[in-house]
C-alpha cells in the first residue's frame, strides 16, 4: 500500500513516522509513506496556498488549485483514494480503517486553517473523516492517526493473531490483564486467571468484557456480536437491537431468564416475548408470581416417609425455605 499525506507542516510527521509501527512496516516493504508540503505545488513569489473567506469571518482558506495540483501529481495519474481530514467529516472508526486499508494508494489531505475551499472537495476528494468530536489546531495529527490504524492492518504488519482476537472479541471493550506479582499493594490477581483451566478463563474473560463495555461505554452494545443469552443478561438500560429471532429469544429464555427480562432488554413487550417463544416451540415456566416447586399436599406426602427438610429440597429441587413455607401452611396456624 502506499500512503502520501499533503500538509502545510511536513516537520510534524517526522518523529512519529521514524518511531512507530509504520517506520516497521515501511522497512519492511509492505507500506510506502511519504509526506508533501502543499507549498510546493504553489505558483507565485511567495508560495502562498491560502486567502481570506469570501464573506468575511475569521481565519484563512485553503485555496482550491495549489491542493489541486499536489492531489493530482501525487496520484500519479492512477486512482488513488483521496481523504480530507476535517472536523466536518464522517467519524473515523475501525469500520472505515478496513474500508481504507483495502486501497492499494491512499491520499491523506491534511488541512490546517479554517478549511479549504469547498469546490477543491467537491472535485478532488472522496471522502472527508474527522477522528472524533474534539476540536484540532489542524489535519496534522488525525492524518498520523489514520495512517497507523489503516497500516497495521496491512498483511503481514502485525501477528495474524493480534487481529484475529479482535475480531473474536466483536466489538466490546477489553476485560482487565494482570502481570506478575500475584499480590500488589494487597491487590491480589483473580484467582481464575492462576486456576490454569482454559474454558474458566475464556468464560471469566467474557464476562469481564461485556461488564466494562455496559459500564464505560454502552453505546457499544447495540451492535457488539452478543449471544442472546448474553444480551439477555445485560444489566439494565437502551442497547436493544431492532430485530431478534424466535431462535435466539428461545436461547435467552432457556438460559434461565424471564420472559419479562427478555422483552426489556430486547426492546419488544412481553406478551410479543411470549407468543414468539410459544411460536418457537418453547415450553414455559410458571410466570413470575405463580407459585413454583411442589404443592403442599405434595410436601405433606413425602415428608410422611420421613424425609428431612434438606433432602425435601433437594428432591423438588428448590431452597429449604420453600419445604418450610408449605409445611407451616400444611398445619394451620392455632
Ligand atoms: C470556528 C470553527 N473552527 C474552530 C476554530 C473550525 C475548525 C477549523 C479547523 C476546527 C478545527 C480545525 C482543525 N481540525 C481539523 O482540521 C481536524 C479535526 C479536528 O479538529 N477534530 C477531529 N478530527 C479532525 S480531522 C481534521
Amino acid at each position: 500500500m502506499r500512503i502520501d499525506i499533503l500538509t502545510l507542516f511536513p516537520g510534524m510527521f517526522e518523529g512519529p513516522f521514524s518511531e512507530s509501527i509504520v517506520r516497521r512496516a515501511q522497512d519492511a516493504g509492505l507500506v510506502q509513506v511519504a509526506v508533501h508540503d502543499i507549498r510546493q505545488w504553489a505558483t507565485d513569489r511567495h508560495r502562498v496556498v491560502d486567502d481570506t473567506p469570501y464573506g468575511g469571518g475569521a481565519g484563512m482558506v485553503l485555496k482550491p488549485e495549489p491542493l489541486a495540483r499536489a492531489i493530482l501529481a501525487v496520484r500519479g495519474g492512477g486512482d488513488a483514494h483521496v481523504v480530507l481530514l476535517s472536523a466536518q467529516g464522517r467519524r473515523f472508526d475501525q469500520a472505515a480503517a478496513r474500508r481504507l486499508a483495502a486501497q492499494a494508494h491512499l491520499v491523506l489531505v491534511a488541512g490546517h486553517y479554517e478549511g479549504v475551499d469547498e469546490r477543491l472537495i467537491g472535485s478532488h476528494v472522496d471522502e472527508e473523516l474527522s477522528i472524533g468530536d474534539f476540536v484540532l489546531t489542524g489535519g496534522e495529527l488525525p492524518a498520523m492517526v489514520v495512517a497507523d490504524a489503516v497500516t497495521r492492518l496491512v498483511p503481514g504488519v502485525i501477528e495474524a493473531g493480534s487481529l484475529e482476537h479482535e475480531s473474536h472479541t466483536g466489538g466490546l471493550l477489553e476485560g482487565p490483564h494482570y502481570t506478575r506479582p500475584v499480590e500488589y499493594e494487597g491487590q491480589r490477581v483473580p484467582p481464575v486467571l492462576l486456576s490454569g483451566d482454559h474454558a474458566a478463563i475464556a468464560k471469566w474473560r467474557r464476562a469481564e468484557a461485556i461488564r466494562r463495555t455496559a459500564e464505560r461505554r454502552p453505546d457499544l452494545l447495540a451492535n457488539a456480536e452478543l449471544a442472546p443469552e448474553e444480551r439477555a443478561r445485560l444489566p439494565k438500560g437502551r442497547a436493544e437491537r431492532p430485530s431478534v429471532t424466535d431462535a435466539e429469544l428461545a436461547r435467552a429464555y432457556r438460559s434461565g431468564v424471564g420472559s419479562y427480562r427478555i422483552a426489556e432488554r430486547f426492546g419488544i413487550s412481553p406478551a410479543t416475548v411470549r407468543t414468539r417463544l410459544r411460536r418457537a416451540g418453547v415450553r414455559m415456566r410458571p410466570a413470575r408470581g405463580a407459585e413454583r416447586g411442589p404443592t403442599v399436599a405434595e410436601v405433606k406426602r413425602m415428608r410422611k416417609t420421613g424425609m428431612t427438610v434438606r433432602e425435601l429440597a433437594r428432591h423438588f429441587g428448590v431452597s429449604h425455605v420453600t419445604i418450610l413455607d408449605r409445611m407451616k401452611r400444611a398445619k394451620p396456624a392455632g
